[in-house]
């Protein structure tokens, strides 16, 4: 497979052309192109260069919510893909998911719901904006194993440790796992709000939300 394809894809990121992007999603998926390389190869290079060119004042608002409409589509054409190459089957833990509140970027969170749920995984996505006591609500209601809280902005990441406050006062910490990810998230931001768990992206949350729930059982036969 050449390469132009991952760079036709980020072109139409770039470009902010959601059908084209779609088109592309669905030839990398007739050419049998890994979908989530699809994803990392090609079209995520193109929102990085448009994010990048958003904070240096090369680029604008509208063009970023073009962008983002536009990987939206060709996500959403790959999502399928992804749910039917996801081998494993069984429930491997229950996650509640969401962006925390006052931050709308839904791209990447959703991203890892998917993989979540490729992977064998039971995923109650939240969606957006989502109220910090909703987080703990919807974790007691449903028996969540791990709270999956993603921001994508420096002012929102601080309502990652209010989630974190929110489930303590419930009393369901430590048997909630909670993992953070989103740009801004570092290690280090990690381990002052003592989150359980962080990646950097969604197959990487993959592998970390598998070890939470190894954590759990060792913590289970204490
Ligand atoms: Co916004 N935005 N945006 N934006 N936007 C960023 C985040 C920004 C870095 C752009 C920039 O300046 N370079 C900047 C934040 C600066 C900061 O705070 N540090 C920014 C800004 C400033 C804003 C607004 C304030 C702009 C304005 O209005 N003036 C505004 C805020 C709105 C709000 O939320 N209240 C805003 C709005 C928007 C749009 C609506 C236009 C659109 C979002 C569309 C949507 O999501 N439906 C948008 C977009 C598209 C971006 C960029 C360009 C792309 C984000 C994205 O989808 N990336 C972004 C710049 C950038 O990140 N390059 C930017 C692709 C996605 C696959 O990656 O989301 O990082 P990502 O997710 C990854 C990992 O982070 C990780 O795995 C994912 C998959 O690999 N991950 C997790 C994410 N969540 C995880 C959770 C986990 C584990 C891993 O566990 C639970």
């Amino acid at each position: 497979m050449s390469t132009q394809l991952f760079e036709d894809m980020a072109q139409s990121i770039i470009n902010g052309e959601a059908q084209e992007a779609k088109r592309l999603a669905r030839e990398a998926i007739r050419q049998e192109v890994d979908p989530l390389e699809a994803i990392n190869r090609g079209f995520v290079v193109g929102i990085d260069q448009v994010g990048e060119r958003f904070s240096c004042g090369e680029a604008f608002l509208p063009e970023l919510v073009m962008a983002g409409e536009a990987m939206k589509a060709a996500i959403a054409v790959l999502e399928p893909e992804m749910a039917r190459q996801g081998t494993v089957r069984q429930t491997l833990g229950k996650v509640v998911l969401g962006t925390v509140a006052g931050d709308i970027h839904d791209i990447g969170k959703t991203l890892v719901g998917t993989l979540l749920t490729a992977n064998g995984f039971e995923v109650i996505d939240l969606g957006v904006d989502v109220p910090i006591a909703a987080f703990a609500a919807k974790a007691r209601e449903v028996g969540a194993d791990i709270v999956g809280v993603s921001a994508l902005l420096t002012t929102t990441m601080t309502r990652q440790k209010d989630v974190m406050a929110a489930l303590e006062d419930m009393g369901l910490r430590p048997g909630v796992k909670v993992m953070v990810g989103g740009a801004p998230v570092t290690q280090s931001w990690v381990e002052e709000i003592q989150a359980d768990g962080f990646s950097e992206d969604a197959i990487g949350a993959v592998a970390v939300a598998k070890q939470l729930m190894a954590e759990k059982a060792i913590q289970a036969q204490e």
